[in-house]
């Protein structure tokens, strides 16, 4: 990529997507012409998702913040990172949720430049779903490239594709195997697999809607990881009748009590926890690994695309090191010192540390300011 540039990315989609594309950047126009031809209802609906969203984002952003302390004033200036590529898988499927999901926190953030690269259909025009919501983004390109190649393009920027400092997004074992790969050049999200939901329900929760859920994330394909941990045998028997003829592979774990499938789930470091139990706000606490978390009555998959939270979450126990897709991802925290008066022993101790360390010249410059005090 960082030697043929577009010339690879027309190849690499001919030869993975079995498509010969025109062009890689879609124009402003067909943007436009396509977001136009999206149903009313569904903008309708994406409107509503996006306050919702937008604000889940507005209440978590950082504060700028400052204190002081031995004669120093010092504190953290929040500040986004100013280009963001965001990866819109394809295939079976049309992602417009994930397009909201990516984009949205990286707007309330305050990215100046977001990118968009998503597979190229057969018919080679943009998803009309795509269109509006990356108007409303004000994304600024589109690129109509997917796979590695698309994030390699992204990396290292190609004469169509704008280089970014990160890139984030869900996407297929290819897609994610890249974006591990070019992580020392530019920021990632972590890695976003295949889609994993565990629930701990108890005797409390409603098997017709458990079950719902276990097959609503199923849907997703094979590579689906879907766990119950119980310790009702009645609740299991039930959800186990309702999935007899069902083709989708799910684990149904007898746990001796909440105990321990809050221990198993803890270990398992899921994308999605669902928690179906009595005092869900209790247990909640317990909770150390998990990407997002829904409780009560709410389904997992209204985090998939209306509550607020985010849906693209760590899979494949990276839940462990981090959570989902928030505005801090696309924040750095620029810390700041300033000298408002010398502290005689803070003085000191850094002159003999820096000593310590060999760097005389470190503790004179320090040292000059105090004498001159
Ligand atoms: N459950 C997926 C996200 C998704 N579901 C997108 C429907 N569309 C991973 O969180
Ligand atoms: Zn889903």
């Amino acid at each position: 990529m960082k030697t043929y540039g577009d010339k690879a990315l027309y190849e690499f989609t001919e030869k993975f997507d079995k498509i010969k594309i025109s062009n890689i950047k879609v124009n402003k126009e067909e943007i436009e012409i396509q977001a136009s031809k999206l149903d009313n209802k569904i903008k309708k609906a994406i409107d509503i998702i996006y306050e919702q969203l937008k604000t889940f984002h507005q209440i978590t952003m950082p504060p700028n913040i400052g204190g002081g302390f031995q004669g120093i004033s010092f504190g953290i200036l929040w500040k986004s990172i100013e280009r963001v590529g965001i990866y819109v898988p394809g295939g079976k499927y049309a992602y417009p949720s994930t397009l909201l999901m990516a984009g949205v926190p990286a707007k309330v953030a305050g990215v100046k430049e977001i990118y968009v690269a998503t597979p190229p259909s057969s018919e080679s025009a943009l998803n009309p779903a795509l269109a509006y919501i990356s108007i409303k983004l004000g994304v600024t390109e589109i690129y109509k490239v997917g796979g590695a190649q698309a994030i390699a393009a992204l990396a290292f920027g190609t004469e169509s594709v704008k280089k970014v400092d990160k890139i984030v997004g869900p996407g297929n074992i290819y897609v994610q195997a890249a974006k591990y790969l070019v992580s020392n050049v530019v920021g990632i999200d972590g890695i976003e697999g295949p889609t994993e939901l565990v629930i701990i329900a108890d005797e409390t929760a409603k098997a017709e809607h458990v079950t719902l859920d276990m097959k609503a994330q199923a849907e997703h394909g094979e590579n689906t990881f879907i766990v119950l941990l119980s310790h009702s045998e009645e609740l299991i028997r039930e959800i186990e009748s309702k999935l007899k003829d069902d083709s989708g592979t799910y684990y149904i774990i007898k746990t001796k009590d909440i105990d321990e499938s809050i221990e198993l789930a803890n270990i398992i470091a899921p994308e999605h926890l669902s928690l179906y139990v009595k005092e869900p706000l209790s247990v909640i606490n317990r909770i150390n690994n998990a990407g997002a978390i829904s409780l009560g009555i709410t389904p997992p998959a209204l985090i998939d695309y209306a509550a607020g939270p985010n849906h693209i979450l760590p899979t494949n126990g990276w839940a462990r090191i981090r959570g989902g897709l928030t505005v801090y991802d696309f924040l750095k925290p620029i810390m700041y010192a300033n000298l408002r008066e010398v502290n005689k022993e803070l003085f000191e101790s850094s002159i003999i540390l820096a000593n310590y360390e060999g760097f005389v010249i470190h503790g004179k410059s320090i040292g000059v300011r105090y004498e001159q005090k």
